[in-house]
């Protein structure tokens, strides 16, 4: 099981103070107290978002706190409450108190709001105070401090890309150049034996995650090499990539590589080889040969496929293609949106 994990810090705004004040009006001797109370900070407030997957989000910012409330002022003005903050955390989170492992809220719906930490009460203003035998008081109170605690976050992680490819195209090699994944690399077919799953981080608001699975071969589904077994982790991305070797490395043909791993999908199931798709021809820096990429590049287009070409141990054209699937990604998922709107009305 991959999980993402978070550990934040939240603190809800403290209370305004209430204030000291005695009325003095014109035509109105020893006007009465006039002290208001202060505002109520802010909560810190964990929203459900289905723009966000990971947290990897908080790494960079594990630090909340909820504005405090204003003091109190003069005649009886109540000070204005502090503004919540609001996080956004993937739905499938769970929330634990960091500090007594005690779980506090589990996230299943979008929208699905828990208040974190809560603001602080205002304290009371001198107004407050006056009963019948003391008609003058003096006394008021300060704000309350807000809540604060540390929080772990924990998600269990779906991957959002899936990477698929015969062994030795760079599948590793390209999961670990694009996120903190460090999966083993090395020369020889069948060097992942396990799934292995990266965050890559587009900015502050996006990133996706994804899966990285042992290479397959002609004759998977029958069990040859690893066998089609991990494909069901990449059963539930929404996107694919592809990745063919453009160097003279494997002997083989691009297309007919493509056309080899399709037919491993299919025998899967359609979902799996029905799954938006992007190519990705990889170890172009090895490639001594264009034409095995020109065949590659043709092919694609008659087929309608998007095709990048990439070297991840460059790093060229790498950024480009992590960009373009976060891209994808975002109109695979209005896409999708769109369509459960439809159901629903
Ligand atoms: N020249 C060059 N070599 C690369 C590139 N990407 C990967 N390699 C090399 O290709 C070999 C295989 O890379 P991996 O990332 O382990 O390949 P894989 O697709 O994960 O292989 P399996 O796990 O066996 O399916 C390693 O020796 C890498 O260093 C590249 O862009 N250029
Ligand atoms: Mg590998």
């Amino acid at each position: 099981m991959f999980i993402d994990e978070a550990r934040i810090y939240v603190k809800g705004g403290d209370g305004g103070n209430g204030i000291l004040a005695f009325r003095r009006e014109k035509y109105v001797p020893r006007g009465g107290p006039s002290g208001g109370d202060g505002g109520r900070g802010g909560d810190v407030v964990l929203e459900a978002s289905q723009q966000h997957n990971t947290l990897i989000h908080f790494r960079y910012n594990p630090e909340t706190k909820a504005e405090r409330g204003r003091h109190g002022e003069g005649s009886n003005r109540t000070g204005r409450e502090g503004a919540n903050a609001m996080l956004a955390v993937p739905v499938g989170t769970v929330v634990y108190d960091d500090r007594t492992g005690e779980k506090l809220h589990d996230f299943t719906t979008p929208g699905e709001r828990f208040i974190a930490a809560r603001g602080g009460r205002g304290g009371r203003g001198n107004a407050r105070f006056a009963t019948s035998t003391n008609q003058a008081p003096r006394r008021h109170e300060p704000g309350f401090p807000g809540e604060e605690r540390w929080l772990r976050l924990e998600l269990k992680l779906l991957a959002d890309v899936g990477l698929v490819g015969f062994p030795n195209v760079g599948k590793s090699t390209l999961i670990s150049r694009i996120s903190a994944a460090r999966p083993k690399i090395a020369d020889y077919p069948f060097t992942t034996l396990e799934p292995n799953l990266g965050v890559v981080r587009v900015d502050d608001a996006r990133s996706y995650v994804v899966a990285d699975i042992p290479g397959l071969i002609e004759g998977a589904h029958h069990g040859a090499g690893l066998g089609t077994q991990f494909l069901r982790h990449i059963e539930r991305t929404r996107l694919l990539a592809h990745l063919i070797d453009a160097s003279e490395a494997s002997g083989r043909d691009p297309v007919g590589d493509f056309h080899v791993i399709m037919n491993e999908l299919r025998e899967v199931g359609e979902v799996l080889a029905g799954k938006p798709m992007i190519v990705v021809a990889s170890r172009v820096d090895a490639m001594t040969e264009a034409a095995r990429l020109d065949g590659l590049r043709a092919f694609c287009a008659e087929q309608g496929l998007e095709l990048h070409a990439i070297s991840a141990v460059t790093g060229a054209g790498v950024e480009r293609l992590t960009l373009r699937l976060a891209e994808k990604l975002d109109e695979l998922r209005a896409q999708a949106s769109g369509q459960e709107e439809k159901v629903a009305s």
